[in-house]
């Protein structure tokens, strides 16, 4: 029954738009807010959905959004009409191209476009400027995988899929640290071992972390060296006879060389343990898990790929999985998985720059050919474009003088950023296609394009287990924004190809895509394995009602592998012999120490998005460095104090942090901060460009750096109520905030924005600048302590009995607790004790503290965990009947693990 006071809003169907894993999101748009759920449908995580994917509603925000296209003049950006814009970018791209020739123009684009906009980036420049000078972010992602895929089975085919996962009794994670970057894959993986406690966890990784924390045993590899692992594991299985032989004489090739490289190079066990810096018996005990289990899958994700041996990494595993016959079957397989929503989706249109489209080569004249006429094109690109590192290189050097940026933000991801920057500096035009008007990367753009995000376009994505699902609208697109395959296609037609670039909607270009895929592929005697054939045709209506579905969807889908038949010309699997090579630059007394660089569980890349949510702000507040203790002393840098990162190529200001996790002579950036978050914690400007001679993707796990204090005065923070509109309301005052302090970073609060400060002058009384930096005016509600000669400081602006904003200063990081203080600004009404409280700078009741965030989906902060531990739980799951914590998504269980051995541990300690 339906009356007129409650009323019913349809549920929308779509995907997540973050990580790989590809979950099914419902959403529910109601007056005031999007609610997001789980799509309890979903074959990905059947109504699960962790943090990130929980809070996407937070995101969905007009703040910040870029809502008209714009040009940049003298004083600035300006706004423009789409039609002027557009001719803009048609006509200066085509003066260059006509000077210059088509080499001298090109696109970068990502692995979060959905498949729509991708196929129509490619075809444009492939088929219509000729070029193959089109790459994307998913160069620096997964191309070591794809490039590892193709050279061992001739096309780049991921052989497994999460069932899979569920159904292997030993699942080995390499340089993955999927409890973080996967969690509802993960949680599948906690739970089906929940299920079936003999199957077994293996990591690989040299930092511990959540997902070690998880495992049965984890491998501190040291940086750089898997290959020699797989290796030594590929000799020993052959020593003690684990060799499905039946399989390597029906279905392989180059078995004898890749052996006998495997032994020359890796030798015994303990030759193996010294280069890895392993322990002999944990890697024993590896090796005979390996060897005596069958059902084995091997994922593996950045700690692999981003190496200037990531290609070598991969096949070197591959090739373990093909002596073993663990391939093709139910529960086995080599499994690389992928970070981006739609980077399997980017691989299918070939969006690589040496890829052409439906996975057929670039470099196979009968395969241009049969694009070519698909597509009805004028030209056809016949040789590979630049790379990522390259293209920007060739940015630097001039001979690319024009670049259209969609959907990524290089000045942040790409390696030698300040690199990155100094290029788009001098280029001639700049075109940067995104959904947000202030990036680290718009700020170079001559022409600014608004892109529908989340929520507002409309197409299909594709997850790591090769499942395409819908990506659907359900929201007015904000301002101007339109889809990006729809500017492409306005682009296209200034140029004169309206009639190959006819689109008005998105099922149209899959229709086309999915025809292509088919094209030329009958069941001959190599028929390419991505076929679609099964979704011709499907016209809008079944377009948008499509299911999640794997492909390929042909007349006979066959498992993948199953019949022993690859793609290669024999039809044979190849085994790749497969050299160790050192990391791409060495370590020395400048820079001794390894940075490798990564990921948190509550952000995405550059922040554009989950930096706009509380909810997310909270479990990593700020730009961090991790490094071991030891270590630290050596530097000379405390814990929660500030230092300096650099290498040879930048640095960075970070916070100190030794949080046990790292081992001797490692560090770790996260590689989200960047310009709109703090004053100096882009870590990409550090890391070194090399890159693996294969794939072309960068070392983004090895530069040599160093650690040094960066001395200051003060350190402090200030909480800022936000005005109605959500953007802040005294932004001006802001800015004098951080004009005054030699580091900063910002974090958004619930209803205020937080900025954590640092600052070298300590000669000024605070009491003579706070007033004009908090806006208080003379007659203002306003509480203040000062103890000059102690340096400390502490001041509260109240409005209406509200709390407004408040500062805090001292000459050390010891300051008063942000939660507790996040707390008042939720409160209509400050109490007594709230304002002794601030005066005094903690909370007079005790409980009144949750900590930091630990558990995002219900808020529980470390204190109140720990307080409960010492009540007496024991488990995480008790901790999640008490507290909830844990119970969700589940990816904080690793921390609550920790939590609880930790206390343990203290218990013990004093005992
Ligand atoms: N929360 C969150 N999730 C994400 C993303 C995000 O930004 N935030 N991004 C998505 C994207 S695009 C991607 S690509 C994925 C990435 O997902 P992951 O690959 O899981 O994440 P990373 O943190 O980049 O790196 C993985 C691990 O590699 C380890 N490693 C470093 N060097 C080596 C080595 O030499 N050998 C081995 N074996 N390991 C090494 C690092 O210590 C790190 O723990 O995450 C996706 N999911
Ligand atoms: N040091 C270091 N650097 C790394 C890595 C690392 O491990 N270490 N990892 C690398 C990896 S694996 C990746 S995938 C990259 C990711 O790096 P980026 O791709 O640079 O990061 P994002 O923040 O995801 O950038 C996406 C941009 O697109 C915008 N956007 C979102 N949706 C849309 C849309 O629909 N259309 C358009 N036009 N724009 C949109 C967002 O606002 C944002 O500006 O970083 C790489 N860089
Ligand atoms: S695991 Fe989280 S971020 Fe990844 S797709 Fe699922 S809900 Fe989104
Ligand atoms: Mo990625």
């Amino acid at each position: 029954m339906m009356d007129g006071s409650t009323q019913t809003h349809p549920v929308i169907l779509t995907t997540c738009p973050y990580c790989g894993t590809g979950c099914g999101v419902a959403v529910t748009v109601k007056a005031d807010k999007v609610e997001v759920a789980g799509d309890t449908l979903h074959p990905t995580n059947y109504g699960r959905l962790c943090v990130k994917g929980a809070a996407l509603g937070e995101t969905m925000l007009p703040k910040g959004r870029l809502l008209y296209p714009a040009r940049r003049e003298a004083d600035g950006f300006k706004r423009v009409s789409w039609d002027s814009a557009l001719d803009q970018v048609a006509s200066g791209f085509q003066r260059i191209i006509d000077q210059h020739g088509p080499g001298s123009v090109a696109w970068y684009v990502s692995g979060q476009l959905l498949t729509e906009d991708y196929y129509v980036a490619n075809k444009l420049v492939k088929g219509f400027i000729g070029s193959a000078n089109i790459d994307t972010n998913s160069r620096l992602c997964m191309s070591s995988a794809v490039a590892g895929h193709k050279r061992a089975f001739g096309e780049d085919i991921v052989p497994v899929s999460y069932e899979d996962l569920e159904l292997a009794d030993l699942v080995v994670l390499v340089g993955s640290n999927t409890a973080w970057c996967h969690p509802i894959l993960f949680q599948r993986l906690v739970k089906a071992r929940e299920r079936r406690p003999e199957m077994k966890l293996v990591v690989i990784d040299p930092r511990r972390t959540a997902t070690s924390e998880m495992a049965d045993l984890h491998l501190p590899i040291r940086p750089g060296t898997d290959v020699w692992l797989f290796n030594g594991l590929m000799s020993f299985l052959h020593q003690h006879g684990v060799v499905d032989t039946a399989f390597t004489d029906g279905h392989t090739s180059g078995l004898a060389r890749a052996m006998a490289i495997a032994d020359n190079t890796a030798g015994d066990l303990r030759s193996v343990a010294a280069q890895c810096k392993l322990q002999e018996s944990v890697l024993a005990e590896f090796y005979r898990l390996f060897a005596r289990t069958a059902k084995v899958v091997t994922a593996f994700s950045m700690g692999v790929n981003q190496s200037s041996s990531g290609t070598d990494k991969v096949n070197a595993i591959i090739n373990c999985h093909l002596l073993t016959g663990r391939i093709g079957k139910p529960g086995a397989g080599p499994f690389s998985i992928t970070g981006q929503p739609n980077a399997m989706g980017g691989r299918e249109v070939g969006g690589l720059s040496n890829m052409l489209a439906a996975h057929l080569d670039l470099d196979a004249p009968a395969h241009r050919e049969l694009v070519q006429s698909f597509w009805q094109s004028p030209a056809i690109a016949d040789k590979p474009g630049l790379k990522a590192v390259d293209l920007f290189d060739a940015i630097d050097s001039g001979q690319i003088k024009a670049v259209w940026i969609m959907a990524t933000n290089p000045v942040v991801s790409l390696p030698d950023a300040d690199k990155v920057k100094r290029a788009l500096a001098k280029c001639e035009l700049v075109v940067v296609s995104d959904v947000m008007a202030n990036t680290d990367t718009t700020a170079y753009a001559h022409v600014l394009l608004p892109a529908q995000g989340w929520g507002e376009k409309d197409g299909t994505v594709t997850n790591s287990e090769r499942c395409i699902s819908r990506q659907r609208a359900f929201l007015p697109a904000a301002g101007e924004a339109r889809p990006d395959w729809w500017a492409l296609s306005e682009v296209a037609r200034r140029w004169g190809y309206g009639a190959q670039f006819p689109y008005q909607s998105a099922d149209e270009i899959f229709d086309e895509h999915a025809r292509l895929t088919a094209f030329g592929n009958a069941d001959d005697a190599s028929p390419r394995y991505l076929n679609l054939s099964g979704l011709i045709g499907l016209g809008k209506t079944a377009y948008d009602a499509l299911q999640p579905i794997r492909w390929p969807v042909a007349a006979a889908p066959a498992a993948v592998f199953a019949d022993g038949r690859y793609y290669t010309p024999d039809r044979r699997a190849r085994f790749v012999p497969t050299t160790p090579q050192m990391p791409g630059q060495r370590l020395d007394d400048d820079y001794p120490l390894v940075l490798n660089t990564g990921r948190v569980r509550d952000h995405w890349h550059t922040m554009t998005r989950t930096g706009l949510a509380p909810r997310l702000a909270t479990h990593v507040s700020e730009p961090f460095v991790d490094l071991h203790p030891q270590d630290a002393l050596l530097c000379g840098v405390r814990e929660h104090e500030l230092a300096r990162v650099s290498s040879a190529h930048g640095s960075c200001v970070v916070r100190v942090r030794l949080s046990g996790e790292m081992p001797r002579k490692s560090v770790f950036v996260p590689i989200h901060w960047n310009a709109q978050f703090a004053s100096d914690a882009r870590v990409g400007a550090l890391v070194n460009p090399v890159v693996d001679p294969v794939s072309g993707e960068p070392e983004f796990k090895h530069t040599p750096a160093r650690v040094e204090p960066f001395l200051v005065a003060w350190h402090g923070f200030a909480l800022n109520r936000d005005g109605e509109s959500g953007d802040s309301s005294r932004e001006g005052d802001l800015k004098s905030l951080t004009a005054d302090a030699a580091w900063w970073t910002r974090i958004t609060g619930d209803g205020y924005t937080r900025h954590e400060l640092a600052g070298r002058r300590s000669d000024a009384s605070w009491a003579s600048r706070a007033r004009a930096m908090l806006g208080a005016s003379e007659d203002a509600d306003w509480l203040e302590y000062e103890d000059s000669t102690a340096n400390i400081y502490r001041a509260a602006l109240i409005v209406g009995g509200r709390i407004e904003a408040c500062l805090f200063i001292s000459p050390r990081p010891d300051l008063p607790s942000r939660a507790w203080l996040s707390s008042l600004f939720a409160k209509d009404q400050l109490e007594v004790a709230d304002r002794i409280g601030l005066l005094v700078g903690e909370p007079l009741a005790r409980g009144d503290d949750a900590g930091a965030t630990v558990c995002s989906c219900y808020g529980v902060g470390r204190k109140t965990i720990e307080a409960a531990v010492r009540g007496g739980c024991a488990t995480p799951a008790e901790l999640g009947a008490k507290l909830k914590c844990g119970t969700n998504c589940g990816s904080c269980v690793p921390e609550l693990k920790g939590i609880i051995s930790e206390l343990r541990a203290q218990a013990l300690a004093k005992a």
